[in-house]
């Protein structure tokens, strides 16, 4: 969902899961049950891992984690399974689980004129914004539909930031994993970590939630 017309001096980039609504525990619920069935078991703090990793990391992590080794077959068999549970789990989802401060933010932005789009590694980002009510907020959805690589590539954030027509030096990526925050800096464009400071220390501002931050103190970046 891209708007080639459209142009903003300024803009602001989204990560899904972690910054605007807690999927990582629905993931976490999904890879274990998949992890499970071929006999392999990872718990919380191994899942850290897999935020922001595409579904296909995901899976080799995991495989990895189990001494285990899949042909090509049983990798599309595994994601897929993987998806479905998901899918199922999602369908709970409501406005009631978007991140504290995240919605009031992103209305505050787009009110002043910011263009919003979103930068996820989750093929499933529409139908999530769409569950809990957001998905008119954005100018530019990126998701893992549009890219060919993962981050800490550049890809996703470059490619917002031509859909809203605004150079990387006036764009801000609000991440809350490390490979994000890498890949915000690769790009040349500031970002906010959602999150705590021993994890994404190399973000220009840390915050622990969107509610924490105002317009003002994110453009001070630029
Ligand atoms: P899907 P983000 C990421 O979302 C998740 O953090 C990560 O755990 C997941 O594997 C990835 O999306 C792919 O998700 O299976 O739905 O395509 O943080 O980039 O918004
Ligand atoms: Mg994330």
């Amino acid at each position: 969902m891209t708007n080639h017309t459209q142009s903003f001096e300024q803009g602001f980039l989204f990560d899904l899961d972690g910054v605007i609504v807690d999927t990582a525990k629905f993931h976490f619920v999904a890879w274990r049950r998949m992890a499970n069935e071929i006999g392999i078991d990872f718990n919380e703090e191994q899942n850290e891992q897999l935020k922001g990793v595409s579904r296909r990391e995901s899976l080799l992590k995991i495989a990895e984690w189990g001494g285990k080794s899949l042909d090509e077959d049983e990798i599309a068999k595994y994601m897929h399974l993987k998806n479905e549970w998901y899918l199922e789990l999602i369908e709970t989802l409501t406005p009631a689980d978007i991140l504290p401060g995240a919605d009031l933010f992103i209305k505050a932005a787009k009110a002043a004129g910011i263009g919003i789009a979103l930068g996820s590694a989750s093929k499933n980002a529409v139908p999530i914004l769409e569950r809990i009510g957001m998905l008119s907020l954005f100018d530019a959805i990126v998701d893992g539909n549009h890219v060919s690589k993962s981050k800490p590539d550049p890809e996703v954030f470059l490619k917002g930031a031509e859909a809203l027509g605004c150079s990387a030096q006036q764009s801000i990526v609000f991440e809350d994993s490390v490979a994000g925050i890498e890949a915000a800096k690769t790009a040349s464009m500031k970002s906010i970590g959602i999150g705590t400071e021993d994890v994404l220390k190399s973000a220009d501002i840390i915050v622990s939630d969107l509610s924490e931050i105002t317009i003002t103190k994110a453009l001070s970046l630029l």
